[in-house]
């Protein structure tokens, strides 16, 4: 400790700029007197840690500043007009620490998982206590097109669980599919008899049967449950497990959604899933194909989260979100530390992966937000069945005469190739004989599409949906009006400045 106290000013400067980061040395250096701090008092300098009973989010170092915004200058970022901020580094950085509409030191919002219901709890015996049921599930990937997969409680995914960190929860796990199963709790830190491995750590739970899962909560993040059988991972059988800190993170969100991706395969004129195969042909985000998916909605200006889960059972999926520019927040292991968040638009998500990322919603718009995979980004897709596109040429002949090749032709668009009840059209999914005309307006009147292009839904397959920014006036217009609105009317006034313009 002699060392310690022989140590410049400086030393001490940068062992508590490297131990505690920048923001513990301006308090340390703004403090008033060594009351305030000594080196032996340093974060990452004491032997032990300060002692706490509170949940770590619950509140941030004294010694570091909190970037509520109101001791941070982000005069250079504007939550209303896409812009730099900057320098890489500093706070501002593509908003990186940018406040939300909300305060800060409230209770998080609840987390929104479009066309998933949130499952309902009962306070019994000191635990939040669940009853989640393994079900076989009809669930329509498209409207009219039904899907037999398997989840939970009727739903793929299962209905969503949220829960806050420190929470005790019980889960009554019932087993209603015909064979036997068991509930793996993905990423939570539980007594090993709860963890659901069959074989391993319990026995399988037979039909009919019921198994309780119980513990104490005391991470954050974005999980997830599932079958620990594989056949009925591929199946479709998982959910989401939200946990909550209990004050939510600086800098907080005003919006927090949740969206699961799932792929499949069904074979044609066939409405079951065949799990052995790794042909997918159904992309579904929480349950839903493109363009039945339902839009985010968020407001101009606010502070956004989005958490991505891969459930798929083999295929990873780059998340490409158009128009702004995130910042990686979380993974599947809880939240990341701000000094190692990542700018990104496009996130790789592995099987059985989370990403949380968070943004400034400050580009007002219908903004694409899709796999980049290619046959990813399309509904019901196979391999062509059938000659190739130019009849009457083998590969010598074309390689022979490059010159005079003939015209290519789309010999899916001939009769003889259709296979009934099986398009195989890549694109225009507006033209299946699937998409009827009732079809078509379960897409477009929903709520959440007010206002799109007329003809949005011919860009928007497979595993793709959308997010809406929406000045307020606008919003208010589409989520909490039922004034009518033309088809476009909402899509025009943002791309020809037609709304309220903030200063900012
Ligand atoms: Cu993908």
């Amino acid at each position: 400790m002699k060392k310690n106290e022989k140590t410049t000013r400086r030393d001490f400067i940068e062992k508590v700029s490297a131990a505690a980061g920048f923001g513990a040395l301006m308090n340390a250096m703004a403090a008033p007197d060594a009351n305030a701090m000594s080196p032996m008092q340093m974060p990452g300098m004491t032997a032990d840690p300060p002692p706490t009973t509170k949940p770590q989010a619950q509140k941030r170092s004294k010694t570091t500043p909190t970037p509520t915004g109101s001791n941070k200058d982000f005069s250079s970022f504007s939550r209303y007009k896409p812009s730099y901020g900057g320098p890489p580094g500093s706070d501002h950085y593509c908003g990186k620490l940018m406040p939300g509409i909300r305060k800060s030191g409230l209770a998080p919002v609840p987390v929104e998982t479009p066309d998933l219901e949130k499952l309902d709890y009962k306070m019994v015996r000191g635990a939040k206590e669940f009853h989640l049921r393994a079900t076989p599930v009809k669930r329509e990937f498209l409207p009219g097109t039904f899907i037999d997969v398997w989840g939970y409680n009727g739903s793929l995914p299962g209905p969503t669980i949220e829960v806050f960190q420190g929470d005790r929860v019980r889960i009554v796990f019932h087993n209603e599919l015909p064979e036997n199963t068991s509930l793996h709790l993905h990423g939570i830190e539980l007594p090993v008899a709860m963890d659901g491995v069959p074989g391993l750590v319990q026995d399988l739970i037979p039909p009919g049967k019921t198994f309780v899962y119980e513990f104490d909560l005391h991470q954050t993040g974005t999980f997830f449950y599932h079958s620990h059988v594989a056949m009925q991972e591929a199946m479709g059988m998982a959910g989401f497990l939200i946990a909550h800190p209990r004050v939510a993170f600086d800098p907080p969100v005003d919006r927090d959604f949740a969206l699961m991706y799932q792929n499949f395969f069904v074979p044609p004129n066939a409405s079951i899933a065949d799990s052995s195969l790794m042909d997918w042909n159904w992309h579904t985000i929480n349950g839903r194909s493109g363009p039945f998916t339902t839009p985010m909605v968020a407001r101009h200006g606010e502070r956004v989260r989005v958490r991505l889960v891969n459930f798929s059972p083999m295929q990873h999926h780059p998340i490409h979100f158009h128009g702004h520019t995130f910042w990686l927040t979380g993974t599947e292991g809880g939240r990341i530390p701000d000094s190692a968040w990542i700018p990104r638009n496009n996130t790789l998500v592995g099987v059985a992966m989370a990403q949380d990322f968070e943004f400034i919603a400050n580009n007002p718009g219908d903004w694409i937000f899709h796999c980049h995979m290619v046959h990813h980004m399309m509904n019901h897709m196979v391999r062509q069945i059938g000659p190739r596109i130019r009849p009457a040429h083998s590969a010598q002949a074309y390689q022979n005469q490059p010159l005079h090749v003939p015209p290519p032709q789309n010999a899916l668009s001939q009769p003889e190739f259709a296979v009934p009840g099986y398009p195989q059209e890549m694109q225009g999914m507006m033209n299946s004989p699937e998409m009827t005309m009732e079809s078509m307006m379960r897409v477009m009147m929903k709520r959440e599409a007010r206002g799109m292009r007329k003809h949005w839904a011919t860009g928007v397959h497979g595993l793709m949906t959308v997010l809406r920014v929406l000045p307020d006036e606008l919003y208010e217009r589409v989520m909490n009006s039922n004034a009518h609105i033309e088809p476009g009317e909402i899509f025009d006034a943002i791309a020809q400045g037609r709304y309220n313009k903030h200063s900012g």
